[in-house]
């Protein structure tokens, strides 16, 4: 009888586990170690340099909260940059809405798009919908060479401590901005306001973010396998408030078919707890 955890450092004395059935694979890439596993309670997952990214059990709540968010606040979002995510869970979602146009990937590791299709068909299943252009490159270089003007951009990065740290600099936000349209919106991953260690990265990325937008917040969603399960996602944009602008007929009107996102969940996670409001 074999008895394997998967474990991870949540904060200095703080760890989180999961019963594993089956360590699936695992590669050393050049640019990150990535491991998939199976469960009984998370379905299979996978972990970049240790930490978990998806589990086939709660990946509907991050994914739908970075993608339905935006657009449930300019329902006319044609053309849409998404940077990392190379699981495609933010592009199933995407794909969802006919009018989306166009849809540009940038991920760095062509391997976490391989094998997450391979073992993790759950999001990948869009990744080659007509409408999507994978690019296997560096996010950071991309939106500086970027010519293309977008009305949403998703970053949906690792943690700023790995590969993902160039997806975090002001720099990286400057041309985000550039590349906007008029109307753009820009998500991004933001990390936890509870542990000190993630807590001090996610006020570096919102100031950055707020110095550069005339228009940005955080909102939180419950992901039971992040740091904390209290995970914030950051909204940046250059004329439309999640809230004040949030479009509930327009994007009911769209019968798009979520299993987190609604309406009241939308304005309900902007309501912040006032442990958070005190820094940012
Ligand atoms: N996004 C990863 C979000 C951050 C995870 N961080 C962590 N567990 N410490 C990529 C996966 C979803 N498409």
């Amino acid at each position: 009888m074999t008895n394997l955890w998967f474990t991870e450092k949540w904060s200095k004395d703080t760890r989180f586990s999961i019963k594993v059935k089956t360590h699936l694979y695992s590669e050393k890439t050049p640019f990150q170690q990535i491991d998939f596993f199976n469960s009984e309670e998370y379905g299979n997952f996978f972990t970049l340099d240790g930490f978990i990214m998806v589990t086939e059990k709660d990946e509907f709540i991050y994914h739908d909260m970075i993608t339905h968010v935006p657009m449930g606040t300019n329902p006319k979002i044609k053309k849409v940059l998404v940077i990392g995510a190379g699981d495609g869970g933010t592009v199933r979602e995407l794909t969802k809405y006919d009018h989306i146009e166009k849809i540009d990937m940038v991920e760095i590791d062509e391997r976490v798009v391989l094998l997450c299709e391979k073992y993790l068909p759950i999001t990948a299943c869009k990744l080659r919908d007509k409408r999507v252009n994978l690019y296997f490159q560096d996010g950071l270089e991309f939106v500086k060479d970027s010519k293309e003007i977008y009305d949403l951009i998703i970053v949906d990065s690792t943690d700023p401590i790995s590969v993902g740290e160039g997806l975090f600099t002001e720099n990286f936000y400057k041309n985000c901005f550039r590349i906007l349209s008029e109307e753009g919106i820009l998500v991004n991953q933001h990390e936890s306001p509870f542990y000190e260690n993630f807590k001090v990265e996610m006020v570096k990325a919102h100031q950055k973010l707020k110095n550069i937008f005339p228009i940005a917040t955080v909102y939180q969603i419950h992901q039971p396998t992040y740091a904390s399960g209290h995970w914030m996602l950051g909204f940046a944009s250059k004329k439309y408030d999640p809230i004040l602008n949030h479009n509930p007929e327009q994007w009911e009107s769209l019968n798009i078919k979520t299993k987190y996102y609604n309406s009241n969940i939308h304005k309900g996670a902007f309501a912040l707890p006032n442990y958070v409001l005190d820094i940012l």
